[in-house]
């Protein structure tokens, strides 16, 4: 009946206020194993940081930021642990033996954060910003114990920022939240036919022309009412900025994956140096959304110097070991009408222009290989031959990580049906306009990797999972966010807790007690996860 529908709603919720100190704050990612007892420990202005390995003593000041954020406070660090009082962040990799595992105990004397590698002991301080119960200038921290673990090894975020571009303050609290939640990478989606988001020395014209789009009205039927003013609009990110940006992601063990976009979604390096199309142009930056069919040129070899290049300023500026090199939605009509790409095909006795998109990525992947880098594309580069090293990233479906894993290859997934935050979320008429599809919470949370090939399959080239979060429809910072969260909480828990302790009314219950983190964080908490009717 409604009456037993609604309380079952509501009373845990009840329950959860009144047992107080009994019952341990709301955690996402749900921990491995969380036990708790007696006490609280009192964190105040007097309250040591004890840093003995010196392997951890970078989180000791990430740790007093979050200290700071909260009263104004720095705790003093030192490097041996008092009576009582203190926060020790140490590493055990003998006794926490899940890389990035930790193990984190509190007590009303102290709090012990042990991680099996440095980045265990940043997960235990995420699961100490969610644990504790702040009110004032007191923080208070349940007595409890919290073994825990990713289920796996990556745990990716991506944002695209060519068709709307962010500023780094944005990057940046993005990529607090993303610690927040346990996620360790982050797929930057720098360039695109709508702008090329990344400073290139060598090439100027990125910057002045590529970097550029100007909204008229001459466009597609979704390009959006408020863009159509005939305005200059766009921007880029400096190799200054970046460098900041990655820094600031790697204090927080958050690795940042580069994507620059090849053979297609080039309109915007094409307008800035149509040498790379097949047609020589005049090319524009796009300003409306879709699949264009000017891409680079695969049978002209200085489009090849031009993205060594590229990725050459991409390689000094990104240290991660995987570079994005797109590979997706390349239509073939410019190579198929274009001389020396038919002369590239036939000199080299490709069956088919699948084949030579394979032959592009595979000669990229080379280039990139040789430089001590692996590549990741998008599941089309599957057609035509897979290049040697690749990891692919699953978007249409699981087909592609399927067929990739069957080949012994590296996959993410990250299906459009379940991990695309840029779909719509709810059915209420008033949510803002998005890309179509419909893939609310409870279908993220339920996403299972290759659920029913996991006895078939070799697993371990499963690497992960990852969320899109496509830009077309995020003309604010608000509705970026929006859109994100809370469905990030969703992959961020199927991407860390183990699956048989996955349970989704729980989340859900978790999720709402999380609403004042949620709101902390500068997240609005959407309406939708309230409303029962939903
Ligand atoms: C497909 S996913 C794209 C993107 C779009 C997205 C919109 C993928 C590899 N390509 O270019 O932004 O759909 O949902």
């Amino acid at each position: 009946s409604l009456v037993v529908f609604i309380l079952n709603f509501f009373l845990p919720h009840a329950l959860l206020a009144q047992a107080g100190s009994n019952v341990l704050p709301a955690l996402i990612p749900l921990p491995v194993e969380v036990k708790r007892s007696a006490g609280i420990f009192d964190l105040n202005p007097s309250t040591k940081i004890v840093i003995e390995n010196k392997d951890v003593s970078g989180l000791a000041a990430l740790f007093n930021g979050y200290v700071t954020a909260l009263s104004g406070k720095q705790l003093p660090v030192v490097s041996a642990a008092p009576a009582y009082n203190f926060i020790l962040l140490d590493l055990d990799p003998a006794s926490i033996t899940h890389k990035e595992g930790y193990r984190l105990q509190v007590n009303e004397k102290s709090i012990r954060c042990i991680g099996h590698d440095a980045a265990g002991v940043m997960y235990g301080l995420q699961t100490l910003r969610q644990l504790w119960n702040v009110s004032g200038n007191s923080i208070k921290v349940p007595a409890c114990t919290v073994n825990d673990y990713p289920r796996f090894g990556y745990r990716g975020m991506a944002l695209d920022v060519s068709r709307h571009i962010f500023p780094v303050p944005f990057i940046k609290k993005y990529i607090d939240l993303l610690a927040l939640y346990k996620f360790n990478t982050f797929h930057w989606h720098l360039t695109d036919d709508q702008g090329w988001r990344i400073e290139i020395k060598k090439y100027p014209k990125l910057q002045s022309v590529a970097a550029w789009r100007n909204e008229t009205l001459i466009g597609h039927k979704k390009e959006l009412p408020h863009r159509f003013d005939g305005k200059r609009y766009g921007g880029y990110y400096t190799q200054q900025q970046i460098k900041e940006v990655v820094q600031y992601a790697a204090s927080r063990h958050i690795t940042i994956i580069p994507e620059i976009e090849m053979p297609g979604h080039a309109s915007a390096a094409l307008a800035a140096y149509p040498f790379l199309g097949c047609t020589g142009g005049a090319y524009k930056t796009s300003t409306f959304w879709g699949v264009f069919d000017d891409v680079f040129c695969a049978g002209n070899d200085s489009t090849f110097t031009f993205l060594q290049n590229v990725l050459d300023e991409v390689m000094a500026l990104f240290p991660s070991t995987f570079i994005h090199i797109g590979g997706d939605e390349c239509p073939k009509t410019r190579w198929k009408a274009c001389a020396k790409c038919q002369q590239r095909k036939q000199s080299l006795g490709l069956a088919n222009e699948h084949a030579l998109q394979s032959y592009f990525i595979q000669r990229m992947e080379k280039y990139l290989n040789g430089k001590g880098r692996q590549i990741i594309g998008w599941d089309e580069i599957l057609e035509g031959g897979l290049a040697p090293n690749a990891t692919v990233m699953s978007w249409r479906g699981e087909e592609g990580g399927r067929a990739a894993i069957a080949q012994n290859h590296r996959v993410i997934m990250t299906p459009e049906s379940h991990c695309y935050f840029d779909y719509y979320q709810s059915l209420y008429n008033e949510e803002p306009l998005a890309a179509g599809g419909f893939t609310p919470l409870q279908k993220v949370y339920g996403y299972e990797p290759l659920a029913a090939d996991t006895d078939t399959l070799q697993t371990q080239y499963l690497a992960g999972v990852e969320g899109q979060a496509w830009s077309e429809y995020f003309t604010s910072e608000a509705k970026a966010v929006y859109m994100i969260f809370p469905r990030a909480l969703a992959l961020a828990e199927l991407a860390w807790t183990p699956k048989a302790q996955r349970n989704y009314n729980d989340f859900l219950q978790r999720l709402r007690s999380q609403k004042e983190l949620m709101q902390l964080a500068g997240l609005r908490y959407p309406a939708h996860v309230d409303d029962i009717t939903f």
